[in-house]
């Protein structure tokens, strides 16, 4: 039986890749980053020029994970988009969010140009990660967080153990 699958999906710079490290490290969990498989892989069709960011070939990115997710023993899945995956996947999809001054602060010391910072604060505000979201799998397994501080991270972290901890229990004869 495969191990519990968690997505961490939120606009970039709500603390995904964060969060996911530390639950993953503390939890003992693989920690999928699909941002970084994309350009590894090359699951894209080039780049956008004017938001300098890669166009995904969303196949790919689920040909690619498919086989890594059906044999896993436990892992979360971390990325910015919550539509392109199968349903089946998760167990539990964490939205975070953000305030849009925190995001701004943070899109800045990343280095994003006008364009593509003003399209994520729009994205951010727009609630758009969570709506996908929430039409994609099942309202009981989507949760949206807060990740303006680092008290959140800590309660966010704390909340992927609290789960994970609750997901054994329940399959404890088969995991
Ligand atoms: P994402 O993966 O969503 O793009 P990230 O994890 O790389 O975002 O975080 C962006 C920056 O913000 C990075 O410097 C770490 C910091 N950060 C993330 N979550 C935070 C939180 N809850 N409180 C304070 N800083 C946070």
């Amino acid at each position: 039986m495969r191990g519990p699958i968690v997505l961490i999906t939120g606009t970039p710079g709500t603390g995904k890749t964060e969060t996911s490290r530390i639950a993953a490290e503390q939890l003992g969990l693989q920690h999928i980053n699909v941002s970084e498989l994309v350009k590894l892989h090359e699951c894209h069709e080039g780049k956008d020029t004017d938001f300098d960011s890669y166009i995904v070939d969303d196949d790919k990115v689920v040909d690619l994970l498919e086989p890594i997710i059906e044999q896993s023993s436990g892992c979360i899945v971390d990325f910015h988009s919550a539509e392109l995956f199968p349903e089946r996947w998760f167990d539990l999809v964490l939205v975070l969010r953000c305030n849009t001054d925190v995001l701004y602060d943070r899109l800045t010391e990343r280095g994003y140009n006008d364009k593509k910072r003003s399209e994520n604060i729009e994205c951010e505000i727009m609630q758009v990660v969570l709506e996908e979201a929430r039409e994609s799998y099942d309202s009981s397994i989507v949760h949206e967080l807060c990740s303006n501080d680092l008290s959140d991270l800590d309660s966010n972290v704390e909340r992927v153990a609290a789960w994970y901890k609750n997901w054994k229990i329940d399959n404890a004869e088969n995991y």
